[in-house]
C-alpha cells in the first residue's frame, strides 16, 4: 500500500484532518444546546433573559425560530428538533445558545430558565408494550408450523434473554460546522456517515430546497453506526443558528454531552422457546423481541427487522416463529450501531441452544453442529442460503483452535480446580449483505482523470476509519491498471455525488467501489479507443493497458500512461465519467414476509477458551481463533482491523460495557470513568484469525465481500464461554442471561 493514499500513515502521527482542525471561519460562533433536564414531562415555561444578557451571548433560538419544519424523523416523523411543549427524554433539545467561545455558552445555559411538569417516565419495553407506547405493530416472521411441532420434541425449553444497549464510543464525538453563503445557500461540514440526509433534513428544518445545501465529509473519527441518522441533530441545529445570525456555527459535543444526549445500539427483552429431538435436531424456536426503541423511531423499525433477518443465525430450523415490536420508552433514541438489531437476535437463540443443551446435558457446540445452515436451506424470510460456507469455517476455525483437544484439557483443568474454571464456545455467524431497506441498495461515483495522468475519485461512500478510501483506491488503480499513487479520493460531498446512501450496512465498499470501477470502465474504453489510434492499431488488434503501458497484441509500447492521457485529452476526448449502481434482484412482500433481502451471506466461526474466577466472578479471554470469510480480500490489513476490532467490540458489549440508569431514566454512566470498554490489556494473548480461502465471492465488486459489521457478532460467543464456565462450577444451576455479564452478574450466575 502506497503511503500516499494509507491513511494508516497519516492517523499514527496526528496528520491526519477532522471536522475540529479545519481552521474556524472569521466569525465563527459556538452553539451550545441547552436540553431537558427531564425524561418525561411538559415545558410550562422557558425563560430565556438573562440568558441572552450574558457575556458573549451573540442569540438564543427555540423552535419558534424556525422558519421551515421542526422535524428531523426520516422513517416515522416524531421527533421535533427543538422541543415544543412535550418533553420526552433527559437531554433532548430546547433552545440553541449562539456564543463567541462555547465557555461563554455553557456559562448562558445555566441561566435559562425552565418550569415543567413532570410526568412518570416508561424505561421498559415491556411496560411500553404494555401500555400500548409502540412505534408500529408487531411483525412476524415464520417458517414451517411452529404450533403442530412442539409435540414431535423431545425436550422443549423456554427462557428470557436480555441484551443490553451499547455506547458507540467513536473517538470523535459528534461536531458539525455551517456556515452560509450568499441567497441562502449554505455548506455544512458534518461528521456524518450520511451526507445527503443531513442535506435533506437540514433544508427541511430551513424551508429550502436541497440544491441550497451542500454537505461535506473528508472523513470522521469512527462513528460505528452512531452518525448514520444521528450526526443530523448536530448539523441542523449548527445551520439553523447560521440561518439566523448569518455567520459560521459550529457544534461540537464534549464527551460526556455525547453520551448522555446521543443515541445507542437498542437494547432487548426478549423470550424464547426451542423444541428438540434428543439427538440435538432443533425442530422449533419461537421468539418475542421487545426492542427498546427510546423516545423516537430513528431507524428503530429497520434495526428491528434486521433481528427478525437474524433470529436463526447459523441455523435451519424447519419451524420458527419469530416477532418483534419496537417499543417507546423515555431513555435516549436507540440507533444503528454496528449488525444493526441482527446482534440482538442472535444472541438470544444461542441462550436457548444454551439451554437446551443443558437440558439435553449435551454440548451447546453439539447442538450448533448438527444444525448449521446447509447449502439451499431456507431462511425464515424466504432467501436459500447460497455459497454456504457456514460448516467450512466452522470446521477451519475449530482446527486452528485445536477445539477438540481444548474441550478435553478444559474438563480436566476444571476437575482439579475448584476456584478457577475455563469455558470454551464457539459462535458461527451469518449475516446477510444489503440494505433490508431496498430503495438503499444504490449508489453513485464521479472519477476525473485530469491531463497529467493524475485520478481524482468521488463517491457517496464515508469514510469513517473502516479503510474503504483505501479500498476504493486499489479497485480505481487495478481497473485502470496505474500505480495507486496516481489516486486521490475527494471528501464525500453532495454536489459532487448526489442522493448517496449512508455507509451503513456493510455495504459501502461493495456498492460505491462498484460505481467507481464502472465510471473508471466508461473512461478506459475511451482510452483504449484513443490508444488504438495513437499506436496505429488495426480493428483486429487487441489493445490493453497493463501496469502503466499501452499493450498491442501483448506486445509492451512506448506509449505509457502519461502520454496517452495528454494525446486522448489533446485529441479531445472526455476523461471524466459518473457511474451509478444499484444491487440487482432484491425484492421483499411484507405483507407475506418473504423475498430475497441479501445480495448474498457472509460466513464466519469463532472459537473462545475463557478462564472465570468463581470467587471473585472475575475472568479473563484466553484465546480467540477466527476463521472469517471476506471473499477476495481487495485490503488484507484492512479487513483483519476489521475483524478483530468488530469482535472485540462485540465482546466489550456483552461483557464489561455497562450503561446504567437511574429509574427517573438519567443516563449514570456518562463519562469514561464510568463506561468501561476493552482494552488492549483485555485482549486475549492468543488471537488468531484467518480468511477463509477459495471463497470468491461472484456478488460483489471484485470477488470481495463485506466486512464491516458480521464479525462483531462473534463477541456473543465470549459471554457463552463465560456461561459455560459458570456451569462447568454449578451444571444444574438456572441461569439467567442478562447481558452484559460483568463480574457482579457472574456471582449472582453462580451463588444468588
Ligand atoms: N441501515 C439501514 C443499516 O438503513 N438498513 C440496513 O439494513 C442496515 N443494516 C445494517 C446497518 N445499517
Ligand atoms: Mo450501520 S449500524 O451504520 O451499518
Amino acid at each position: 500500500m502506497s503511503k500516499r493514499i494509507d491513511d494508516i500513515y497519516y492517523h499514527v502521527r496526528g496528520q491526519s484532518t477532522f471536522i475540529d482542525d479545519l481552521p474556524e471561519p472569521e466569525k465563527t460562533a459556538h452553539a451550545v444546546i441547552f436540553t431537558s433536564p427531564i425524561a418525561h414531562g411538559k415545558i410550562k415555561e422557558l425563560n430565556i433573559k438573562k440568558a441572552l444578557q450574558a457575556e458573549g451571548v451573540i442569540d438564543i433560538i427555540t423552535y419558534q425560530d424556525i422558519p421551515g419544519e421542526n422535524q428531523l424523523g426520516s422513517i416515522v416523523m416524531d421527533e421535533p428538533m427543538l422541543a415544543e411543549e412535550e418533553l420526552h427524554v433527559i437531554g433532548q433539545p430546547i433552545a440553541i445558545i449562539l456564543a463567541e467561545t462555547p465557555l461563554q455558552g455553557r456559562k448562558a445555559r445555566n441561566l435559562i430558565e425552565l418550569v415543567y411538569e413532570e410526568l412518570e417516565p416508561v424505561v421498559d419495553p415491556r411496560v411500553a408494550f404494555e401500555k400500548g407506547k409502540i412505534i408500529a405493530p408487531p411483525r412476524t416472521f415464520a417458517l414451517g408450523d411452529v404450533d403442530a411441532a412442539w409435540d414431535q420434541c423431545d425436550v422443549i425449553v423456554e427462557g428470557r434473554a436480555d441484551s443490553a444497549g451499547q455506547e458507540h464510543l467513536y473517538l470523535e464525538t459528534q461536531i458539525s460546522l455551517a456556515i452560509p453563503g450568499e441567497r441562502e445557500n449554505f455548506k455544512i461540514y458534518s461528521s456524518t456517515q450520511n451526507p445527503s440526509a443531513v442535506q435533506k433534513i437540514a433544508a427541511r428544518v430551513l424551508g429550502l430546497p436541497m440544491n441550497n445545501v451542500e454537505v461535506e465529509i473528508l472523513r470522521m473519527g469512527g462513528a460505528f453506526g452512531g452518525k448514520e441518522e444521528q450526526a443530523n441533530t448536530w448539523a441542523c441545529l449548527a445551520v439553523m443558528g447560521s440561518y439566523k445570525i448569518k455567520r459560521p456555527v459550529k457544534i461540537s459535543l464534549p464527551r460526556h454531552e455525547d453520551m448522555f444526549m446521543t443515541g445507542k445500539r437498542h437494547p432487548y427483552s426478549s423470550d424464547f422457546k426451542m423444541g428438540l429431538k434428543k439427538d440435538g435436531t432443533i425442530l422449533a424456536y419461537e421468539a418475542n423481541f421487545y426492542q427498546n426503541s427510546g423516545n423516537s423511531a430513528d431507524l428503530s423499525t429497520s434495526i428491528l427487522e434486521r433481528t427478525l433477518y437474524h433470529c436463526t443465525n447459523s441455523y435451519f430450523i424447519p419451524n420458527v416463529k419469530a416477532t418483534a415490536t419496537p417499543c417507546y420508552t423515555n431513555l435516549t433514541s436507540f440507533t444503528a450501531y454496528r449488525g444493526f438489531g441482527g446482534p440482538q437476535g442472535m444472541f438470544v437463540i444461542e441462550a436457548a441452544i444454551n439451554k437446551a443443551a443443558q437440558k439435553l446435558r449435551i454440548s451447546p457446540l453439539a447442538i450448533q453442529q448438527k444444525n448449521l445452515l446447509k447449502e439451499g436451506d431456507e431462511f425464515p424470510y424466504g432467501m436459500h442460503v447460497e455459497n454456504c460456507l457456514i460448516r467450512r469455517s466452522y470446521e477451519a476455525a475449530a482446527q486452528k483452535a485445536n477445539l477438540e483437544t481444548k474441550l478435553k484439557e478444559a474438563a480436566e483443568f476444571n476437575q482439579k480446580n475448584k476456584q478457577f474454571k475455563k469455558g470454551i464456545y464457539a459462535m458461527p455467524v451469518t449475516f446477510g449483505i444489503s440494505f433490508t431497506t431496498i430503495f438503499l441498495n444504490q449508489a453513485g461515483a464521479l472519477v476525473h482523470v485530469y491531463n497529467d495522468g493524475s485520478i481524482n475519485v468521488s463517491t457517496g461512500v464515508t469514510e469513517m476509519g473502516q479503510g474503504v478510501n483505501m479500498k476504493i483506491a486499489r479497485i480505481v488503480a487495478d481497473t485502470f491498471s496505474v500505480s495507486i499513487d496516481r489516486v486521490r479520493i475527494e471528501p464525500t460531498n453532495t454536489s459532487r455525488v448526489a442522493n448517496t446512501s449512508p455507509t451503513a450496512a456493510s455495504s459501502g465498499c461493495d456498492m460505491n467501489g462498484r460505481a467507481a470501477q464502472l465510471a473508471c470502465l466508461q473512461i478506459k474504453e475511451r482510452l483504449l479507443k484513443s490508444a488504438k489510434k495513437q499506436t496505429g492499431a488495426g480493428i483486429a488488434d487487441t489493445v490493453e493497458i497493463k501496469a502503466e503501458y499501452v499493450y498491442v497484441n501483448d506486445k509492451k509500447t512506448d506509449l505509457g500512461w502519461e502520454k496517452l492521457i495528454w494525446n486522448t485529452y489533446f485529441s479531445r476526448t472526455n476523461l471524466s465519467a459518473q457511474a451509478y449502481y444499484a444491487v440487482p434482484d432484491l425484492y421483499f412482500d411484507k405483507t407475506i414476509e418473504k423475498g430475497k433481502p441479501f445480495a448474498y451471506h457472509t460466513f464466519g466461526t469463532a472459537v473462545f477458551e475463557v478462564t472465570v474466577d468463581c470467587l471473585r466472578g472475575t475472568y479473563q479471554l484466553d484465546s480467540i481463533h477466527i476463521s472469517h470469510d471476506v471473499g477476495k480480500s481487495i485490503n488484507e490489513k484492512v479487513d483483519l482491523g476489521q475483524v478483530e476490532g468488530a469482535c472485540i467490540q462485540g465482546i466489550g458489549w456483552l461483557t464489561m460495557e455497562e450503561l446504567a440508569y437511574a429509574e427517573n431514566g438519567r443516563l449514570l454512566s456518562n463519562a469514561l470513568s464510568t463506561y468501561k470498554i476493552p482494552d488492549l490489556k483485555f485482549v486475549p494473548e492468543i488471537f488468531e484469525s484467518e480468511f477463509l480461502e477459495d471463497a470468491d465471492n461472484p456478488h460483489a465488486v471484485l470477488k470481495s465481500k463485506a466486512v464491516g459489521e458480521p464479525p462483531f457478532m462473534y463477541g456473543i460467543g465470549a459471554y457463552f464461554a463465560i456461561i459455560n464456565a459458570i456451569q462447568a462450577a454449578r451444571p444444574d444451576k438456572d441461569i439467567f442471561y442478562d447481558a452484559p455479564i460483568t463480574p457482579e452478574k457472574v456471582l449472582m450466575n453462580l451463588y444468588h
